[in-house]
C-alpha cells in the first residue's frame, strides 16, 4: 500500500521567501521521495527538511541537559526513539497498559528537531519544555545548531550496515511515493546512494563525522551500531542508560526492567500494535511504513553479487584509517 503525500513530491512551495536565494541556489539532484534534493553544507537534503535544518540552526537554543538521538536515516530511528524515551521516562510512565507507546508511535513521542518541530519556517517554543529534553535528529555533525556544539549536550547515534540501510531506504521511498508515480528502480536508486545522493548523504560521511565525535568526546557521543543492538540488546541497553546518566538500580535489574523496556520496545511487540498497524503519524505518513522486517541481513534478498561488492569497497575505501566497522 502506498500513501499519497503531496507535501513530500512538491516541497518546492513551501519554501519561505527568505528562504528561496540561498536553497535555490544549491547544487540539485532528483529525489526519491520528494522531487528533489539539495546540496547544503556538504549533505543531501530534501528541500522541506533543509529549511528545517536551517530555521534549527538559526534559533534552536539547546540546554547542557538536552539529549539528542541522531541516526541515518532506516537505521533504527524508532527503535532507539521507543528505547530511549520509555528509559528515560520509566519513572513518569512505568511500564503498564497506558503506557505512551501503546497508543502513539514512537515518532509522535520524540519529535525530529528539522521536520516535526522546525517544520515550514516554524520557530517552535521549547522553552517551556521540562529538563531534560529529549530530541531527534539526521542532521549531519557539520550542520547542528551552534548552540548545540557549544553545550555540555548528549548526543546519542545510532547508524546500521550500509547494505541494510540502503534496502530499508529503497523499500520507504517506494513505499511513501504515490502509487500512480510507480516505484523507483533499485538499480538507479543505488546508483545514487553510491554517489552519495541519499537522504542526509553520503552515508559515510555522515556515519564517519559522528564516528570522530565519539572518539574525541566519548563523554558527548554515544556511538551505536543497530547491528549490534540486534545482537545484543541488553549490553546496549544498560550501556545507553549509564551514558544518559540513569543507569539500573540493582532492584530495576533484579526486577527484570531491562528485559522489560526490550520487550516493549522490541519490533515484534511495535509493530503488532493497532496504532502502528493501522495509525498515522501526525505528520501525515502511516505508521506502518516505519516497521517493514526489522532484521540484520535482508540486502541478501535484494542486492546483486556486484552491487554488494561495489558497496564493500566503497565502505571499505571511505572507513579506512578510521577503526570503524561497518
Ligand atoms: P527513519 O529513519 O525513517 O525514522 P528508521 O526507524 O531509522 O526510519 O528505520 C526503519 C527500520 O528500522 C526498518 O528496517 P527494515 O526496513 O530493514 O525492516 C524497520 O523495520 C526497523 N525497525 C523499526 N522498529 C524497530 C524495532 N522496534 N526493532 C528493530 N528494528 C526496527
Amino acid at each position: 500500500m502506498s500513501t499519497f503525500l503531496p507535501k513530500y513530491l512538491h516541497q518546492e512551495e513551501v519554501v519561505a521567501p527568505e528562504y528561496k536565494d540561498l536553497i535555490f541556489s544549491l547544487p540539485k539532484e532528483s529525489g526519491r521521495v520528494a522531487s528533489s534534493l539539495y546540496k547544503y553544507q556538504g549533505f543531501w537534503h530534501p528541500v522541506r527538511h533543509l529549511q528545517g535544518i536551517i530555521t534549527c540552526q538559526r534559533h534552536f537554543q539547546a540546554r547542557g541537559s538536552d539529549f539528542i538521538l541522531i541516526t541515518t536515516p532506516k537505521s533504527g530511528t524508532t527503535w532507539l526513539k521507543a528505547i530511549v524515551f520509555t528509559l528515560m521516562k520509566r519513572m513518569q510512565y512505568p511500564i503498564s497498559q497506558d503506557h505512551p507507546l501503546l497508543s502513539k508511535n514512537p515518532h509522535d513521542l520524540v519529535l525530529f528537531l528539522e521536520h516535526r518541530l522546525y517544520v515550514d519556517n516554524e520557530i517552535p517554543d521549547l522553552s517551556s519544555m521540562n529538563s531534560p529534553r529529549l530530541f531527534a535528529t539526521h542532521i549531519p555533525f557539520s550542520s547542528i545548531p551552534k548552540s548545540m556544539k557549544d553545550s555540555r549536550y548528549k548526543l546519542v547515534y545510532l547508524c546500521r550496515n550500509p547494505k541494510d540501510t540502503f534496502v530499508s531506504m529503497w523499500q520507504f521511498c517506494n513505499k511513501l511515493r504515490p502509487q500512480e508515480s510507480g516505484t523507483h528502480s533499485l538499480g538507479e536508486t543505488f546508483d545514487m546512494f553510491c554517489r552519495g545522493v541519499s537522504m542526509a548523504g553520503p552515508f559515510w560521511d555522515h556515519v564517519l563525522d559522528y564516528w570522530k565525535e565519539s572518539r574525541e568526546n566519548p563523554h558527548k557521543v554515544l556511538f551505536l551500531k543497530y547491528d549490534d543492538m540486534k545482537e545484543n540488546p541488553t549490553v546496549n541497553l544498560r550501556c545507553i542508560a549509564e551514558f544518559l546518566g540513569c543507569p539500573f538500580s540493582n532492584e530495576e535489574e533484579e526486577s527484570g526492567m531491562v528485559e522489560e523496556i526490550l520487550q516493549l520496545c522490541s519490533f515484534g511487540n511495535l509493530s503488532n500494535l493497532e496504532i502502528n498497524r493501522s495509525g498515522k503519524l501526525s505528520s501525515g505518513e502511516d505508521n506502518e511504513a516505519f516497521f517493514r522486517q526489522g532484521k540484520v541481513g535482508d540486502w541478501k534478498n535484494h542486492l546483486t553479487i556486484e552491487m554488494v561488492e561495489k558497496l564493500d569497497q566503497i565502505t571499505e575505501q571511505k572507513l579506512s584509517g578510521s577503526g570503524l566497522v561497518l
